[in-house]
C-alpha cells in the first residue's frame, strides 16, 4: 500500500452518508497524512455523499470536503478517474449512497479501512477490517504507524483521530474494552491535542432550539415499554418543522432511551422527505445490529441503523415488532399527548 501511495497521482478519500466523528475524523486525518507521503504533484480529494456536518468544521482541512450532493457529477469523475480509493468508516458501497455506482464503477486501486461488521469485501482490492476496534480512526493510527512510523503524525492529525475514537466510544464508554484503544488515546494525546476543548466541541454544541425540542421530544415523544425493557422516540417532519431541527440535532437523542436503567433497546424513528431513518441502540445482549438488518440497514452490536422506505407509521410498527412491543401499551406519563 506504500507502494499504492506515492505512485498514484489521483487518490480519492470517502465515508459514508450522514458523517460521524468517526468518518469526518479518519477522513481528515488520512488525508492530512497523505498529504504529507504524497511525493509528487498528487491530487488528494475527500468526499463526502452529503457534505461535512456543521459540527465538525473546526476540523483541519474540512474546508477541503467536496460535497456529493452539491457537486454530484464533479464527485463521480473524481472516483471514476481516481487511481487510488480508500474508503473509510464504511463496510459496503451502499454507504455511500448515491455515489456507490461511480466507485463500483472506479478501476482505481480499493482499499477500505473500517471497522464495522461484514464488509463487502469483493468490492475492494485491499481490506483492513476488524470489528473488535473502536473505531476507523484507531485503525487508521495502528495502519500508518505500520506504513510510515510517525513520520506524518502531528497534533492537526491527532485531533482528528482522537475525535473518531473519541465520538465512536462514547467518550471511552463503550466499544472501548480492547487496551488498544486507550494506548491509541495516549498516543494521539501525546501529540499535545486538548481533550477538553474537542469534548466541548464534541457535546457542548446544543443551540437553544435543539434542547426546547429535546424537551419536547422527552415530553411528548417518547413510549416506554418497561416489561419488554425497551424505548422508543418517534418524530414526524412536522415535529422536526416546528422545532426547526435538523437530523445533526438529532444525534444522539436515541441514547436517552438507554439512560432508563431497565431499558436495554431503544430506538429513534425520524420521518425524512420520501423514506424514514431509524437509529438502534442497545445494552445488555441485545444485537441491533441484527434487527437492523431486517429492516435493511446494519452498524454495531451496539449501535446500528437503517433507511426504510416506507411510510412513518409502517417503519414504526415493523421497529416495534422488532423490539416485541408492538400491540402493548406503553407506560402511562404524566402529559403525553
Ligand atoms: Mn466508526
Amino acid at each position: 500500500m506504500r507502494q499504492q501511495v506515492c505512485e498514484t497521482q489521483k487518490i480519492v478519500l470517502l465515508s459514508h452518508v450522514n458523517a460521524d466523528g468517526d468518518a469526518c475524523g479518519s477522513l481528515l486525518g488520512c488525508m492530512l497524512m497523505l498529504d504529507q507521503a504524497a511525493k509528487q504533484a498528487q491530487k488528494i480529494v475527500p468526499i463526502l455523499p452529503n457534505g461535512l456536518p456543521k459540527s465538525f468544521g473546526w476540523l483541519t482541512g474540512s474546508d477541503r470536503i467536496v460535497s456529493g450532493e452539491r457537486e454530484l457529477t464533479l464527485c463521480q469523475s473524481l472516483i471514476e478517474e481516481a487511481d487510488l480509493i480508500l474508503c473509510l468508516d464504511l463496510n459496503a458501497p451502499s454507504r455511500i449512497d448515491f455515489l456507490q455506482e461511480a466507485l463500483i464503477k472506479s478501476n482505481a486501486f480499493k482499499v477500505l479501512v473500517d471497522h464495522h461488521h461484514n464488509p463487502a469485501s469483493e468490492y475492494f482490492n485491499l481490506v483492513f477490517s476488524d470489528p473488535e476496534i473502536s473505531s476507523t480512526c484507531e485503525l487508521l493510527l495502528w495502519l500508518s504507524l505500520e506504513l510510515w512510523g510517525r513520520d506524518y503524525l502531528n497534533s492537526e492529525v491527532a485531533r482528528c483521530l482522537y475525535t473518531g475514537l473519541r465520538t465512536d466510544t462514547g467518550g471511552f464508554a463503550f466499544s472501548c474494552s480492547q487496551p488498544s484503544c486507550f494506548d491509541a488515546a495516549a498516543l494521539l494525546v501525546s501529540y499535545d491535542i486538548r481533550p477538553a476543548e474537542i469534548h466541548n466541541r464534541i457535546v457542548n454544541t446544543f443551540s437553544y432550539n435543539r434542547m426546547m425540542f429535546y424537551g419536547f421530544a422527552l415530553s411528548h415523544r417518547l413510549e416506554i415499554y418497561p416489561e419488554q425493557h425497551a424505548a422508543l422516540f418517534s418524530f414526524t417532519l412536522d415535529d422536526q418543522r416546528s422545532y426547526n431541527v435538523t437530523s445533526e440535532d438529532m444525534e444522539g437523542l436515541v441514547n436517552y432511551t438507554l439512560m432508563m436503567e431497565p431499558i436495554e433497546v431503544g430506538a429513534l424513528v425520524r420521518e425524512e422527505q420520501g423514506k424514514t431513518k431509524v437509529s438502534l441502540r442497545a445494552k445488555g445482549d441485545v444485537d441491533v445490529n441484527l434487527l437492523a438488518k431486517q429492516l435493511g440497514g446494519g452498524g454495531h452490536t451496539k449501535a446500528a441503523g437503517a433507511t426504510c422506505f416506507m411510510s412513518m407509521d409502517e417503519t414504526v410498527k415493523k421497529v416495534k415488532a422488532l423490539m416485541g412491543v408492538e400491540g402493548q401499551e406503553p407506560l402511562k406519563t404524566i402529559s403525553a399527548s
